[in-house]
């Protein structure tokens, strides 16, 4: 029995490297399980080969190279930086009748904002880890610009990209969406609530701890500079899943100084050159940024932030997938958060 014991790990000290243990995400009060013994196990599954990522400045067939026809015939200026144009397939509308009053065996609620859909520069090879800094630093314009002026009108403004086919990205031109909402949708829901009540019990903006404490201890540290802390998160879901933390005191992208702005364009660069570089592939990813909505039940605990969520697990084409104990109980991974970072660090 006594062999068992220790086969099991329960006879020997704690060890977050060895022993499967639940890590709490601070920012959606979330938990995730860490199994890193799961590693060692054998795979004899799916290892492909990468694809060609490279290809030409302009593509006449595609929808979002300037001065090309888009999908319902409007044609795409000459642009020659960050360009915005409104989604011509919006997932949400301006104006739309509000559902009828509640079943409460079929709650409802009215859904009203507007899409839009930047294209990251007018080289449709260009992906953001290719691109040159200034050019990164119009698209953080860009971003600024539309934040600012939905933010206007819209409780919540989503800015984010889809990168890759794995990531069902519907067009290899670079580019990412913005939804803008009458309602806060529920992950920022989560993210509002969590940094209120961590401020209310520490008297401290969550993630300026959070990254002051990433910064001292360096294990989980990805990339940093005087503005911006990449790291991937003691919480981390996805293999390679990365934060990138503003060090200023700002909740909204627009609220970026000019100095920000150009560190961001500076870490944005190198992050996604380190993910590139990693599988020595096109790193597909989701990533999003997370900002201060409207109503926010304590503006003042938010900080900017950005989510990568990448699905890579092993190689270019070897991915992680969010199913059995992940999909019916908890997320789950099997890389440790601090394997992770060193690995990308040795990637930069
Ligand atoms: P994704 O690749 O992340 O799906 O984003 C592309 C968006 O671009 C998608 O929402 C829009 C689609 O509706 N689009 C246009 O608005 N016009 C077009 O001509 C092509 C695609
Ligand atoms: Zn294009």
């Amino acid at each position: 029995m006594a062999a068992t014991c220790a086969t099991n790990g329960a006879m020997t000290a704690f060890s977050s490297a060895d022993h499967p243990h639940r890590r709490r995400n601070l920012l959606n009060g979330r938990w995730v399980l860490v199994s890193p013994h799961r590693a060692r196990r054998p795979w004899q599954g799916d290892r492909g080969v990468p694809g060609d990522a490279s290809g030409p400045g302009h593509d006449p067939d595609c929808y979002l190279c300037p001065g090309n026809l888009r999908a319902n015939g409007e044609r795409n200026p000459a642009y020659a930086g960050a360009f915005a144009f409104a989604n011509d397939f919006p997932a949400l509308l301006v104006d739309t009748p509000a559902p009828a009053a509640a079943d409460p065996l079929f709650p409802v609620a009215p859904a009203r904002g507007e899409a839009r859909v930047i294209c990251y520069s007018p080289d449709h090879s260009q992906t953001m880890a290719e691109m040159p800094v200034p050019a990164i630093r119009a698209l953080v314009d860009c971003w600024a610009a539309e934040s600012a002026a939905l933010g206007a009108r819209w409780a919540n403004v989503q800015l984010f990209e889809n990168k890759g086919a794995m990531m069902g990205c519907s067009s290899p031109h670079p580019h990412g969406q913005i939804w803008a909402s009458d309602f806060v949708p529920g992950e920022v829901v989560d993210e509002d609530r969590e940094q209120a009540a961590w401020r209310a019990a520490h008297g401290q903006v969550l993630l300026d701890q959070v990254a002051a404490r990433e910064a001292d201890l360096g294990e989980r540290v990805v990339a940093a500079g005087a503005h911006w802390l990449a790291i991937v998160p003691w919480w981390a879901v996805w293999p390679f899943e990365t934060l990138l933390i503003a060090r200023d005191p700002v909740g909204r992208i627009e609220e970026l100084g000019e100095g920000a702005r150009d560190g961001l364009a500076d870490i944005l660069r190198r992050l996604t050159g380190a993910y590139d570089a990693l599988f020595a592939t096109s790193f597909p990813y989701s990533m999003g940024w997370h900002q201060r909505p409207a109503d926010s039940a304590d503006p003042a605990a938010w900080r900017l932030h950005a989510h990568f969520n990448p699905p890579l697990l092993r190689s270019a084409t070897v991915r992680k997938f969010m199913v059995g104990f992940e999909m019916f109980g908890e997320s789950q991974r099997d890389l440790t958060p601090e394997s992770a970072a060193a690995r990308l660090r040795e990637a930069l």
